[in-house]
């Protein structure tokens, strides 16, 4: 009871991530070990989150769009993220089924955590999606989609909004956004 060694996974962790996720126990095991090499404390700040998005992005700014996916995987709002969320994240950008993605992306917009998504919320995430598009990039795209602006125009009219102008479930529009 309660000792297990600190550089170990706790069973309880292995058996929700092996229930909520496809990866098996030696997939969970390898992660969990990286992530205690690459991460000592057993949490990842907003900042390290930052890095590893930099490293992905060399060309343009990812300041933002971190923040905001940083934002959507801290399920329990302490402002880290701990393996189990880590895992999740991981799980869900990459092997996640369709609704799980939805789910995700639903968060990452719903930037208040109020369970709406308001019109300012979508360019918001737009503007921080469109800072990720190296420069010589975004000259090319289609001209109803070269600005932050029309993105959000765009991705809002595909929305089904209720009277008050909020999007409440998981939309399809959502996975486009997302990718
Ligand atoms: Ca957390
Ligand atoms: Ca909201």
């Amino acid at each position: 009871m309660g000792n297990a060694k600190s550089s170990a996974m706790s069973k309880e962790i292995l058996e929700d991530l092996k229930l909520n996720t496809k990866f098996s126990e030696n997939e969970l095991s390898q992660w969990y070990e990286n992530f205690q090499k690459q991460c000592p404390s057993g949490r990842i700040t907003p900042d390290e989150f930052k890095k590893i998005y930099e490293r992905f992005f060399p060309e343009s700014d990812a300041t933002s769009y971190a923040q905001h996916v940083f934002r959507s995987f801290d399920q329990n709002d302490d402002g880290t993220l701990d393996f189990k969320e880590y895992i999740i994240a991981l799980h869900m950008t990459s092997t996640g089924k369709t609704e799980r993605k939805l789910e995700w992306a639903f968060s990452l917009f719903d930037v208040d955590k109020n369970g709406y998504i308001t019109k300012s919320e979508v360019a918001e995430i737009c503007q921080a999606i469109f800072k990720l598009i190296p420069k010589d990039e975004q000259e090319n795209l289609p001209a109803d989609e070269n600005t932050p602006e029309k993105r959000a125009d765009k991705l809002w009219s595909f929305f089904d909004k209720k009277d008050n102008g909020e999007v409440k479930s998981s939309s399809e529009p959502l996975e486009w956004a997302a990718h």
